[in-house]
C-alpha cells in the first residue's frame, strides 16, 4: 500500500513544480499579449462554422474596463463596420479571458482587434489579425 501510493505523490509534486514554472516564465516574459484563440489567424470558415463566440487567452491578467477584443469588417473599400456585439465578456474564473459574441450569417474576410492593459503592470498591448467566413 505505502509502496504504491508513494510514486503517485512523487509525480504530483513534479506536476505541481512544472506549473509554478510555467507561470512565473508567462509573468516574466511580456504583456497581456493574446496567447491563443478559438479564431486562429488566417483561419477560413465554411458559412456558419466559425464560433459563435471569440474567446481569447491571453498572457496576463486584463483590466476589464480598459482592454478589448473586438471584430470588425475587414473589406478595405468597406466601412469597417463593428461586427460583435460590442460588449465584451470578461468571465471571472479566468482573468487572462475575453469574450466577443459574434453574429449568425458573416461572410466575407473579419479583422481581430485586441488591446490591453494588464492586470499586473499596466502595461498595454494590442495586435490585429484577420479570418474569413466563405
Ligand atoms: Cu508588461
Amino acid at each position: 500500500m505505502i509502496t504504491r501510493l508513494a510514486p503517485v505523490r512523487v509525480a504530483g509534486a513534479a506536476g505541481a513544480a512544472g506549473v509554478l514554472i510555467l507561470s512565473a516564465t508567462g509573468v516574466a516574459s511580456a504583456h497581456a499579449s493574446l496567447v491563443r484563440a478559438n479564431i486562429r489567424p488566417g483561419e477560413v470558415f465554411a458559412a456558419n462554422a466559425y464560433p459563435r463566440t471569440l474567446t481569447g487567452f491571453f498572457a496576463e491578467n486584463v483590466t476589464p474596463s480598459s482592454s478589448f477584443l473586438h471584430v470588425f469588417e475587414a473589406d478595405p473599400t468597406g466601412d469597417h463596420a463593428l461586427v460583435d456585439t460590442g460588449k465584451n465578456s470578461f468571465p471571472f474564473k479566468n482573468p487572462k479571458e475575453i469574450e466577443a459574441t459574434l453574429p449568425k450569417g458573416l461572410k466575407g474576410v473579419y479583422t481581430v482587434m485586441w488591446y490591453t492593459v494588464s492586470a499586473d503592470d499596466g502595461h498595454t498591448a494590442g495586435f490585429t489579425f484577420t479570418f474569413t467566413v466563405k
